[in-house]
């Protein structure tokens, strides 16, 4: 199942680079060829939109975002990021999510690149968080010092979005009954 709030963009990957940026010392920019070339973690976890479906095991994998941020150097105060893409779409996600051990700027879907569909040529992916937080044709990973809406949380979803404690809308978890707005997701 694919969705796309803002349609399907088509990235030209020679073009492409992941920008690094925000509440950093330096910012830095990745080809895609420079993040196939460094090491890639893989794992398989379900991949769960916050309403209708999950997908039980999808092999992922890319690069630790903590390896990308280490040349960036967050500064101590940025506690959350902005995953921003090609189709406008963003997404923020709390920096101690981002940066840990599993969470991984995805290059590669049950072993072949993403498709166009899927977020070529990169996407985020954190095992813990609802599939919303995995930000299709991602391009820029923007650290900040507040939160920020993005997208859907303009519309009520929840800040975080951690599957386990079931944060699907902000102020409450889990009933359709919490939500205050409009938008519905896929
Ligand atoms: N850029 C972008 N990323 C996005 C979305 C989107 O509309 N645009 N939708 C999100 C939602 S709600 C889900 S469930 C997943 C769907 O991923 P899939 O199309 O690979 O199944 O992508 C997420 N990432
Ligand atoms: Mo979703």
């Amino acid at each position: 199942m694919i969705y796309a709030a803002l349609g399907v963009p088509e990235v030209d990957v020679s073009k492409w680079r992941l920008r690094i940026d925000g509440l950093v010392q330096r910012p830095v920019e990745f080809t895609y060829q420079q993040l196939q070339q460094m090491e890639q973690t893989r794992y398989s976890r379900p991949f769960s939109c916050v309403t209708k479906w999950s997908i039980r095991e999808v092999e992922w994998e890319g690069v630790q975002i903590r390896r990308l941020a280490k040349e960036a150097v967050p500064d101590d105060e940025s506690r959350w990021v902005m995953f921003h893409c090609a189709d406008g779409y963003k997404t923020p996600v709390p920096s101690s999510d981002t940066l840990s051990e599993d969470a991984i700027v995805a290059l590669k879907i049950n072993g072949l690149p993403l498709t166009r569909e899927q977020g070529f040529p990169a996407r985020p992916f954190i095992p813990n968080l609802y599939g919303w937080k995995s930000a299709k044709w991602l391009i820029r990973v923007e650290f900040m010092r507040e939160y920020r809406d993005g997208y859907w949380e303009m519309y009520g979803y929840h800040e975080r979005g951690n599957i386990w404690e079931e944060e699907r809308f902000k102020g409450g978890t889990g009933t359709h009954s919490r939500r205050k707005s409009i938008g519905t997701i896929w």
